[in-house]
């Protein structure tokens, strides 16, 4: 899925505003005709944003409502394809136009778009939207579910939830209506190589729609010539390669964009053009490390989350680009889309400010055998499918995490991990996979994995306060599963909640000195084992949560910084720790 360009041949118009909304707790709506009688008790609501935190009477509430928008179609849109394009809503979508059912989607956090040409009109389109927000044991993430005797952790929240952050639920990304030429561009694969002496090769796939097409243009920026392809001997689906003298790398400190330029032209016109950023990097892993262009490199970050008071995880440029500051300004150089797919805005700022990210899929919570197995299974794939399709071609990927803590000690985990692996691997042979663990060398499915996550609490939820047994634990720890697998490990997750302004001398649990201690006593354990590569803290910001008993006022606590973006203690010892002078 292309996204969405605004040049000569492609344009989009963005819904996002004030929308009419209604919740529906007793399901009335379908048989009432809601999609061509929008209820006149509606309220108003922000898109995108997450429904939440909006209201003083819904917060908790996880189940259907109703969205209603209009819109007029744009000047110049009327020749083109006509698509709606929703960048993500939680979790179950139906669309209706001008009460025309649409199509509709599972799944918070990819996108999903339908062709709408047959039924858009010129002016007073009516938009709905329902929108499901109950997860289930048949969803991805799993809610709801009564956990499993061999689950080390019981949750017991509210709402009911299989993983630690809120469910929030609505339209959280943006909604584009899309103007696309009839014929045209279809997909687009980019990678590159490195070659000796400094060059370099951008291999394209491209597939298009060449019923009308009679050239295709290739222009790579900074190189002085341009590709010109006579479509007549191009099929539908085509290869092409650039070569790349001198070629400027990709990477954290120097995280050059090519820009590539596609045309595809009918008698010299130009009838559709796509417009790219190219970053040229190679990644590896082996027991020696993590090589970046055939450098070693140290991994510095964070494991995040998309949450913002009122917003939820509704995405907002402002706070994008404050995340991502703040990350530079600690010093850190990646991060991983703890426990879903983020933005496609998060993706594109990573590729420009460089970042090297973990792309992680909604699988979180995942657990094997039990009711609904196979559709949690193919929900997975699916969504690992749409996760490699939607961010294949940022630089700033370098692996694909197909889940966050599977709940593995159940027999056919292997199975079902060893398959999700291969799948991602298939689809993607010039990345690593790998999933975040919190199991010990008994994680059979560590085998598959080109590089080891795991997340580890010694010195919180086990040895709490008691840092250096914590340590010496931990080290072991360490050591047994490398020498096991003999794989590079990635501390995907460590960290301790801190109640912002809360101190303590001697430090203890929840105050600032202790997050800090228990922070530098990781670094400095870490920093002694060569084959680790690197260490993401849990977790950038504070961020809300289900209520349960462990969770004071409905937030994990253990942000280096508050959920309002303010450094604790701990963020100002990782920019020391990060920035060695
Ligand atoms: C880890 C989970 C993460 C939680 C964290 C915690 O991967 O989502 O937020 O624990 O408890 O196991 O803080």
């Amino acid at each position: 899925m292309i996204y969405p360009q605004f040049n000569e041949c492609r344009q989009y118009h963005d819904l996002s505003g004030i929308w009419k909304f209604q919740f529906d707790p007793n399901n009335q709506g379908l048989n009432e005709n809601w999609m061509n009688h929008f209820p006149k008790s509606h309220r108003f609501i922000a898109v995108p944003a997450s429904w939440n935190d909006q209201f003083e009477d819904f917060r908790d509430y996880v189940d259907i409502a109703w969205y209603k928008t209009q819109f007029h179609l744009p000047w110049g849109y009327k020749q083109k394809k006509i698509l709606l394009r929703f960048g993500s809503i939680h979790y179950f979508a139906q669309v209706w136009l001008n009460g025309s059912l649409v199509g509709h989607h599972e799944g918070g956090n990819l996108p999903f778009q339908f062709d709408v040409t047959s039924l858009v009109r010129e002016s007073q389109n009516n938009l709905v939207l329902r929108v499901d927000g109950a997860l289930s044991a048949l969803s991805v993430p799993p809610g709801n579910v009564t956990p499993h005797p061999l689950d080390t952790f019981q949750n017991n929240t509210y709402p009911s939830v299989n993983f630690d952050f809120f469910p929030f639920c609505g339209v959280q990304r943006p909604v584009f209506l899309l103007a696309v030429p009839e014929h045209g561009f279809i997909d687009i694969t980019i990678t590159s190589k490195l070659l000796p002496q400094d060059n370099a090769q951008v291999q394209l796939q491209i597939q298009l729609d060449s019923t009308i097409a009679t050239q295709l243009d290739v222009h790579l920026s900074d190189l002085e010539k341009e590709i010109r392809t006579n479509i007549f001997q191009l099929p539908s689906s085509t290869e092409m390669v650039i070569e790349v003298p001198n070629a400027k790398l990709w990477s954290p400190e120097s995280p050059f964009l090519y820009q590539l330029d596609l045309r595809l032209k009918q008698d010299a016109i130009t009838f559709d053009h796509i417009q790219l950023p190219v970053g040229i990097r190679e990644i590896r892993a082996n027991s020696n490390g993590l090589f970046l262009n055939n450098q070693r490199i140290t991994l510095k970050g964070f494991g995040r989350h998309e949450d913002f008071p009122i917003l939820g995880r509704g995405s907002n440029p402002a706070v994008l680009i404050k995340d991502l500051s703040l990350m530079k300004w600690v010093g850190a150089n990646s991060f991983r889309t703890s426990h879903y797919p983020y933005s496609e805005d998060t993706m594109a700022l990573a590729d420009k400010m460089g970042f090297l990210v973990i792309d992680e899929t909604p699988s979180v919570g995942l657990f094997f055998e039990e009711t609904g197995l196979a559709a949690r299974f193919k929900l997975s794939l699916d969504f690992i499918k749409d996760l490699i399709e939607r961010d294949k071609n940022h630089p700033c990927v370098f692996c694909w995490s197909i889940a966050n803590e599977p709940h593995s000690a159940r027999p056919n985990a292997l199975h079902y991990l060893k398959e999700m692996i291969a799948f991602a691997k298939q689809l993607d042979s010039t990345r690593l996979v790998s999933f975040a663990s919190f199991r010990n060398y008994d994680e059979e499915a560590l085998h598959f994995c080109d590089l080891i996550c795991l997340n580890r609490y010694l010195g919180w939820y086990s040895y709490p306060g008691c840092l250096s047994e914590a340590s010496v634990n931990l080290s072991q720890d360490l050591d047994s599963i490398f020498k096991k697998f003999q794989k590079p490990i990635l501390l995907t997750e460590f960290g301790a909640d801190a109640l912002a302004g809360h101190h303590a001398q001697p430090p203890e649990m929840f105050s600032e000195e202790y997050q800090s201690l228990l922070i530098a006593a990781y670094l400095d354990l870490l920093n002694t084992k060569q084959y680790i590569i690197g260490q993401h803290i849990w977790t950038l910001c504070d961020f809300k949560t289900a209520q349960a008993i462990h969770r004071i006022g409905g937030l994990n606590l253990k942000g280096v910084f508050t959920r309002d973006r303010r450094p604790k203690l701990a963020a100002h010892l990782l920019k020391k720790a990060w920035n060695p002078s």
